[in-house]
């Protein structure tokens, strides 16, 4: 083969596979575990801002197939709106939460409340979900959710605020190890986060 012509093929290649891993991993949803400096920082609020809506989320799991989902998954956001944000997770399943999503990221002072406590890690916590921002200018967004304690049917509940300034439709997934058939389905551990200006 000429030089030329491997030369070529070399450069055809790697955009190829370049190209391919990129879709493959927005087909099989596969961004686990990144988290992103910029997203990381915590929400800016004007000064004086105060709460305006609230927004409420629920983790549930379905008897009839033992699949956890987030209820509702799709939910539309007041842009530059000081929004409180509760989640209550019923599911009292641990799972595998990559170390780098124990971070709390990008919610207003880069912290959530839970049990008492404001926090902005739940490394030693025993974590079932997360709601995890993967595209746009939120990407890197996280909120690690612990399991529910025991079986007593209460739920384990965090809150947070939330300041998005940027109008956008937002792709959200849970980065835990919660399940295979749930993981980036659309309505159990994925969905769309809408920020509306009004
Ligand atoms: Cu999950």
């Amino acid at each position: 083969m000429a030089l030329r012509q491997a030369y070529v093929l070399l450069v055809t290649t790697a955009i190829a596979s370049l190209l391919l891993s990129g879709w493959m991993s927005g087909v099989l949803g596969l961004e686990g575990g990144f988290t992103s400096p910029a997203a990381c920082a915590s929400a800016s609020i004007p000064p004086g801002a105060s709460v305006r809506d609230f927004l409420n989320l629920s983790i549930f799991v379905n008897p009839a197939d033992n699949e956890e989902f987030f209820s509702p998954a799709n939910f539309t956001i007041p842009a530059s709106t000081l929004v409180e944000v509760t989640i209550d997770d019923y599911d009292s399943g641990p799972s595998q939460v990559p170390a780098v999503n124990t971070a709390v990221c990008g919610t207003v002072n880069g912290t959530l409340s839970y049990s008492g406590s404001n926090l902005s890690s739940l490394a030693n916590i025993t974590l079932a979900h997360t709601m995890t921002i993967t595209n746009g200018s939120y990407r890197g967004f996280n909120v690690p959710i612990p399991a529910a304690p025991g079986n007593s049917g209460a739920p384990a509940q965090v809150s947070f605020y939330v300041y998005f300034s940027t109008p956008g439709v937002y792709r959200w997934q849970c980065m835990a190890n919660c399940g295979e058939n749930q993981m980036s389905v659309d309505g159990k551990m994925s969905g769309l986060i809408t920020v509306q200006s009004w």
